[in-house]
């Protein structure tokens, strides 16, 4: 008879919480049946399990499956496929902020190439695009820290700049962190973001993201009016279509971040070097 191990086993040799290994079982990642109302699992399929790339975590280093099968759901318009893998991503160890930058956000670069060779109908993007914006209101609330934030962000893409994504996983990325995040989300005119500084308490910066060149006129006219509402506060340009340092410059604003790991540093440099942050001109 193959031996068997209990599910407390399982999870002592995986080196994880007892529900992690529960986990891997009910998404199906771990086979294992009930004997007499318990779980078990057979030392061969452990042993599949701990020598499968395919199942490994991702903070493991290999090449992690997660991104293709997460863009595979969605090139099917299959929304609940799409919530299992970042369930079953989850389940084998990647944390939130993995989940944004290495399972959703190649795939949507993967639509987007697709899209761009003639591979797929604009609709499948357009359907895509919804199911991922559903599964970001699902899992926003894990990116919520509680205490005291570090400070407000208001973040947007200006008027006819219609990717919205990148403001969403930016916005949870820095609420990770600790910060207060508006997101005025896509088509932003500058007025928005006037109002949505004007309501933040101890405001520290304004971010643009611009991902198509088409928009950078508007994205220069949000900068120029932040700056005079809010001589204080940074004003930092990211997205695609924002080249280096020197072309935030020229755009007008302070600087230019390419993800949310480079905006919370300048975030903290600017909160050091500004130990008071002035109320905004009203
Ligand atoms: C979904 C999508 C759409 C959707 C957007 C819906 C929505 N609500 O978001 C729709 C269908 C509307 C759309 C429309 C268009 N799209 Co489009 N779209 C995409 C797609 C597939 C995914 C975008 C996305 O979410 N990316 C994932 C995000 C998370 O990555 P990211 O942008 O890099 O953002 C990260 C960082 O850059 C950074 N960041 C971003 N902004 C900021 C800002 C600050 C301050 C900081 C610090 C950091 C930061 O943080 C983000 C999070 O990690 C991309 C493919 C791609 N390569 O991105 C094409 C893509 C961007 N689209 C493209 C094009 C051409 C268009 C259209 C012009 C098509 C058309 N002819 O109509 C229109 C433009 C519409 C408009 N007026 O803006 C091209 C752009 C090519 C180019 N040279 O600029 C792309 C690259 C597709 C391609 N491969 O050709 N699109």
């Amino acid at each position: 008879m193959p031996v068997a191990l209990t599910l407390q086993e399982v999870a002592d040799e995986l080196g994880v919480h007892y529900m992690t290994a529960y986990r891997y079982v009910r998404l199906g990642l771990l086979p294992a049946a009930k004997a007499s109302g318990v779980w078990q699992v057979s030392r061969d399929d452990l042993d599949a399990f701990l020598t499968s790339s395919r199942t490994g975590p991702v903070a493991a280093g290999a090449p992690a499956p997660w991104s293709e099968r997460f863009e595979a759901r969605l090139l099917e318009g299959d929304a609940q496929g799409a919530w299992g893998v970042v369930e079953a991503a989850m389940a084998a160890g990647a944390d939130l902020s993995q989940i944004h930058l290495e399972v959703i956000s190649p795939a949507m670069v993967a639509m987007g190439a697709r899209w761009a060779a003639g591979e797929i109908d604009i609709a499948v993007e357009h359907q895509a695009t919804v199911i991922v914006q559903r599964l970001l209101g699902r899992l926003g609330p894990r990116f919520l820290r509680r205490g005291r934030t570090r400070g407000s962000v208001v973040i947007g893409a200006p008027s006819g700049e219609s990717h919205g994504l990148p403001t969403a996983i930016l916005s949870d990325l820095l609420r990770l962190d600790g910060w207060e995040v508006s997101d005025l989300g896509p088509d932003s005119p500058a007025s928005s973001f006037l109002f949505a500084g004007r309501r933040s308490d101890h405001l520290v910066a304004i971010g643009i993201s611009v991902t198509h060149g088409d928009h950078l006129a508007q994205a220069a006219e949000v900068c120029a009016e932040v700056g005079a509402a809010f001589p204080d506060v940074l004003r930092v340009v990211g997205g695609a279509a924002i080249r280096d340092q020197d072309h935030a410059v020229s755009l007008g604003a302070d600087a230019r971040a390419a993800s949310a790991e480079e905006f919370t540093q300048l975030l903290l440099d600017h909160t050091h070097s500004t130990k008071n942050i002035r109320t905004p001109v009203r």
